[in-house]
């Protein structure tokens, strides 16, 4: 039986990658912080099957100790302050858990077990002021938040003990994605959930900043097949991760508000507090490097998509009515 250890357990991908790995018939262990008030909503249906780990990414011991516990084949380091707002409120913690983070997880990884194959959960934010559309693996990065440029440190760290250590260590560089599971403060779950709260009449308004901005947004069930799929490779190597379609935020909310039969001008409301110091205008990427070498495609489309969130969350919202 293999054995994978994850750190982001409890966020969106941690968890669609403990139910892909539980199926393939891995053994889940799962670095988890420790909070004032536990988080587990997204792994609660997983918890007989899966084994928690305390441990946090700015504590080297934990990390090591995590790794004696779990004897990984595989890890997958998905764990980050992974807001980009936040990140110019918390530029020095998000350096450290997103980027120092990093180096610490591969340390504990080369003192402990250096045969594990490590995966590095970097992002599209790296392109930033893109240099180029669309976006591939020999784009060069142009980071445009303290989060970004931490996933830049994480991305060329991961690299770098690639080639320094001959680990086997990958980074996914993956475009926007979500799900049911995102976290309210993203935008496409802020749409969500405000359309089937303004659906069921419980908002009035929904407060948003810049409409213009474009993203590639794909499914989180999808994205992290691939994720796996890059450590079964019989080597190393990063791969971009994207639908290859791009959206505007304005078309996502003309998405979601038609959906429930609302027209979006009505309950928008363009908010200057919302605009954020620097601003990623065009996300675009080309996944053809993970279709010819790892025969990945994404499955769920940017409509199919809006539409299950909203569906969860008029649900979930109904069951507190
Ligand atoms: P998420 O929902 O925000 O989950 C982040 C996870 O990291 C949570 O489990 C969080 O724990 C954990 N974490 C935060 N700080 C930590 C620390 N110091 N030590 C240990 N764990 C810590 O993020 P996601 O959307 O699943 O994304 C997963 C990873 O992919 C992140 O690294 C993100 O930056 C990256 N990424 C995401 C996307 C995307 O579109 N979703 C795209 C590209 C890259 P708590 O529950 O305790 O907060
Ligand atoms: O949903 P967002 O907050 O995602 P963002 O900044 O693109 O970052 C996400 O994707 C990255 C991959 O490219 C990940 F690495 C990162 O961890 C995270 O998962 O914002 C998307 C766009 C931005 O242009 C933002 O300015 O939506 C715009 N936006 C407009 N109004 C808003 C809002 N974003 C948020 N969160 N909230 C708003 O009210």
């Amino acid at each position: 039986m293999k054995k994978a250890l994850i750190t982001g357990i409890t966020g969106q991908d941690g968890s669609y990658l403990a139910e892909l790995l539980l199926e393939k018939g891995y053994k889940v262990y799962g670095l988890k912080r420790r909070n004032s008030t536990p988080n587990y909503e997204n792994i609660n249906h997983l918890m007989d099957e899966i084994e928690i780990i305390s441990g946090d990414l700015l504590d080297l011991p934990s990390l090591i100790n995590a790794i004696k516990i779990s004897d990984p084949d595989e890890v997958y380091n998905l764990g980050a302050q992974s807001f980009v707002t936040s990140s110019w409120h918390q530029s020095i913690y998000t350096g450290q858990a997103t980027g120092i983070g990093v180096t610490n997880m591969l340390e504990a990884i080369m003192l402990t077990k250096p045969e594990t194959r490590f995966y590095q959960a970097s992002s599209s934010e790296m392109f930033g002021k893109v240099l180029e559309i669309p976006q591939k693996e020999t784009t060069p990065f142009y980071p445009r938040s303290p989060y970004a440029v931490a996933k830049v440190y994480g991305h060329w760290i991961t690299v770098n003990y690639r080639e320094s250590y001959n680990l086997y260590a990958c980074s996914g560089i993956l475009f926007n994605h979500e799900s049911p599971r995102r976290g309210i403060e993203f935008v496409t779950r802020k749409v969500t959930d405000a359309v089937a709260r303004i659906k069921l009449g419980l908002q009035k308004e929904l407060h948003l900043g810049n409409l213009d901005a474009k993203r590639d947004w794909g499914y989180a069930g999808d994205y992290v097949k691939a994720m796996w799929l890059m450590l079964q490779q019989p080597k190393p190597d990063d791969y971009v991760i994207a639908t290859g379609k791009t959206y505007s935020v304005k078309e996502l909310v003309e998405t979601a508000f038609e959906y429930v039969g609302l027209d979006w001008k009505t309950y928008v409301v363009q908010d200057s507090k919302l605009i954020r110091p620097a601003e990623v205008d065009l996300l675009l990427g080309s996944p053809q490097k993970a279709q010819e070498k790892l025969g990945w495609k994404p499955q769920v489309s940017f409509e199919q998509l809006i539409h299950m969130m909203i569906e969860s969350d008029l649900k979930k919202i109904s069951a507190t009515l």
